[in-house]
């Protein structure tokens, strides 16, 4: 097994904007500056999206059912979600990263790493570089945003989160080894929040609880990833900056055995590709607002249609009601499948786990 090596030539930052659609919110309407808000979440039985700082103080967090939020801060107000505006501010901040480098990989609509090794402006120092970013950006939109610089991916992003809101923090090839070592494991990149637990029960609570494994003993115990996660825990990244990765939609679709047309045998199938589609959205950590719904009749005619939420659908139960749902209202047009089809689209990268559990920094 030969041993990888960190490359640590590389700079790169990420750039996550803060409490992003509340922050729209603020901007474009004063009266609500300063003040507790959560974006969605004011229907019955809805979501919110995010809170603003000030409605965070209280307990509030994104993917919360409305109710919740309310009696955590009964004075926050609830404000329906406006995408546009979300997508034009998205799209002045692709521009100014533009500016800087085309090593740009967006991972939502407010975030973003960007391998400024090599940069546009000939910026030697990528901390001036990240904080003359955050400058444009609050130039340019009023909305503030928070950076993490380091030399790979999953500590930039890392850092970015650290000192939010308005935060700039720099993690160092030099430092990245204090810094992991104290990191709490589910921080860790690839550390789900079920390895987090199996690995709490074997006491391994940090970095530097999992550095004390050995590449075989790791192997033994989590197959393929323990190789990964004795890399990970040395800061061995070297995952490139890939520009233009976003993707649009993830979808499954099956060709049936036989001809269906019988609405529960349908139903049925499309349960159990609701089921496919969840994991592949979990497996790739990303999670959509839209679901279609896509069949093929006998005679090769393809239907297509679509029910978008206002908030991303991160369970399998919400995916699977969107589906029958959708089939529900159409299914009079169909008559008899020769393929069926889900995909999810507006996506969105699931936030990682952030909240609970202190880094400690020591540098
Ligand atoms: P985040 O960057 O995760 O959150 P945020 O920008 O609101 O707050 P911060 O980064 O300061 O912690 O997500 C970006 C936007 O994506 C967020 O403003 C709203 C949306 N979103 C959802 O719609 N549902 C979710 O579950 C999450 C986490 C975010
Ligand atoms: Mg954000």
């Amino acid at each position: 097994m030969s041993d990888i090596k960190a490359n640590k030539n590389r700079k790169i930052v990420h750039i996550d904007m803060d409490a992003f659609y509340a922050s729209v919110e603020q901007r474009d309407f004063p009266e609500l500056k300063d003040k507790a808000i959560a974006v969605g979440g004011g229907e019955r039985r809805g979501v919110i999206t995010t809170a603003s700082y000030e409605a965070r103080k209280y307990g509030v967090k994104s993917a919360m059912p409305g109710f919740k939020a309310k009696a955590l801060c009964p004075h926050i107000i609830f404000v329906p979600p406006r995408f546009d505006a979300y997508i034009a501010a998205s799209k002045q901040i692709r521009a100014i990263f533009k500016k800087y480098t085309d090593l740009i990989e967006p991972l939502s609509l407010d975030e973003a790493f960007l391998d400024v090794t090599k940069n546009k402006k000939d910026m030697p120092i990528a901390t001036e570089l990240a904080q003359a970013i955050k400058d444009d950006i609050y130039k340019e939109t009023q909305l503030s945003c928070s950076a993490g610089v380091s030399y790979c991916k999953f500590i930039a992003k890392l850092a970015s989160d650290i000192q939010k809101p308005n935060g700039l923090t720099v993690i160092k090839p030099s430092q990245a080894e204090v810094f992991l070592e104290n990191l709490a494991i589910e921080k860790f990149f690839g550390i789900g929040k079920v390895t987090a637990r199996r690995m709490k029960q074997k006491n391994i609570h940090n970095g530097k609880d999992l550095k004390a494994w050995s590449k075989l003993d790791l192997a033994q115990e989590y197959g393929k990833a323990g190789r990964f996660y004795y890399d990970v825990v040395r800061g061995i990244d070297n995952r490139p900056v890939r520009a233009d990765h976003v993707r649009k939609s993830i979808g499954v679709e099956r060709t049936l055995q036989e001809n269906i047309s019988d609405t529960e045998a349908l139903k049925t199938r499309l349960r159990k590709l609701s089921t496919t589609l969840f994991k592949r959205l979990e497996k790739n950590n990303n999670f959509g607002r839209t679901i279609t719904l896509k069949l093929k009749t006998k005679d090769f005619q393809t239907i297509t249609r679509s029910l978008s939420k206002e908030y991303h659908l991160i369970n399998l139960e919400e995916i699977q009601t969107v589906a029958i749902e959708l089939f529900e209202k159409n299914k009079e047009a169909f008559g008899e499948i020769r393929l069926i089809g889900l995909s999810a689209s507006n996506l969105q990268k699931e936030k990682a786990e952030t909240e609970g559990g202190q880094i400690s920094f020591d540098f």
